[in-house]
């Protein structure tokens, strides 16, 4: 599909940038998915989940949202975390709007102060709290939380919500849209994500991973796609290395007899073939690349590319 020319676009249509931000594991993701109506992030209940940053994409009558999924704020504890915040934090001054992911089940934490911090410094722009996980919330709980994550914030509004339920989707988008500058479509109408469907499988992959396996196992994986063929018009044969930082995560990875890997593989390729609507050949390999994440050499081969000193 092709942009809409501006002239054919309604009189006032907007368009811009909603960079997601938050600590690891508040919904950062979710929300994006949910408003795009697809996954284009991957999700999974433990933190640190998201390490790059990928855009997802609304396009309505009225407005073309994209919102950059960030990888969530912490202390970094090795050369990957480094890269995970410092790809976060530079999504701040590109936005039109930032949203402050907040998890309002719980108390503010100290990563949520850092990040009331870098957002009161960098941006220029408006920021939105965003009290995800209401769900969560007791109401006798709810005067206390909403008023810490209020004093800790210095937004221009805030919002109660829900990611998964849907709470307050629609109040939400409307917040956004308000503050969008006009402006025309940046992206074709049909597409939802600036990720290749390679890169999109490789990180269906590690999903599965985050899923099936617990502790550090799945923090030490990186998955990369090394062939991605159409075979047949409906048949894609996709083979992808599963990196592990330790020669005992390999042998967990695998399981008996091969059980775990063939489990992440038909858990992973029925979400590929969800994605790319058609057939798939899915094969894994798995191979130890020694302590990858605290590695910037490995790091830079496996695609994560360190933003410079300074
Ligand atoms: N109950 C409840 N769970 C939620 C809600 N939003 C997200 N979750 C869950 O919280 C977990 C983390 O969600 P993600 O979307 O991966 O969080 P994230 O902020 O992107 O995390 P990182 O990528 O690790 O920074 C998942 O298990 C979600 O299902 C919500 O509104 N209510
Ligand atoms: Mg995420």
């Amino acid at each position: 599909m092709e942009l809409v020319p501006p002239e054919e676009l309604p009189e006032g249509h907007r368009s811009g940038f909603v960079a997601v931000m938050g600590k690891p594991n508040v919904g950062k993701s979710t929300l994006i998915n949910g408003y795009v109506g697809q996954k284009v992030a991957i999700v999974s209940p433990k933190p640190q989940t998201t390490r790059r940053r990928l855009r997802g994409i609304l396009t309505l009558h009225e407005a073309q949202i994209i919102f950059i999924d960030t990888p969530g704020i912490h202390e970094p504890r090795h050369k990957l975390g480094e890269y995970m915040v410092a790809t976060a934090v530079r999504a701040i001054p590109d936005a039109d709007v930032v949203l402050f992911m907040v998890d309002v089940s719980i108390l503010p934490e100290d990563e949520d102060l850092q990040l009331a911090g870098l957002i009161r410094e960098r941006a220029a722009r408006p920021c939105i709290l965003v009290m995800n996980k209401i769900d969560l919330l007791s109401p006798d709980e709810e005067q206390e939380h909403r008023e810490a994550y209020l004093g800790l914030a210095d937004c221009e509004d805030w919002i109660m919500f829900s990611a998964t339920e849907g709470i307050n989707r629609e109040e939400l988008l409307g917040l956004l849209i308000d503050r969008l500058p006009l402006g025309p479509q940046l992206y074709p109408p049909d597409q939802i994500t600036d990720q290749s469907s390679r890169f999109m499988a490789a990180e269906l992959v590690r999903e599965q991973v985050l899923h099936h396996l617990h502790q550090e196992v799945p923090h030490s994986v990186a998955v990369v796609v090394e062939e991605f063929r159409e075979r047949r018009k409906d048949l894609t044969y996709i083979e992808a290395t599963v990196y592990v930082a330790k020669e005992s995560q390999k042998g967990i990875i695998i399981g008996g007899g091969g059980k775990m890997l063939n489990r992440i593989g038909r858990a992973a390729r029925g979400e590929i073939e969800r994605l790319l609507g058609t057939q798939i050949y899915l094969e894994l390999w798995v191979k130890v690349r020694k302590r990858w994440p605290r590695d910037e050499a490995a790091l830079r081969q496996l695609g994560f590319v360190l933003p410079k000193k300074g």
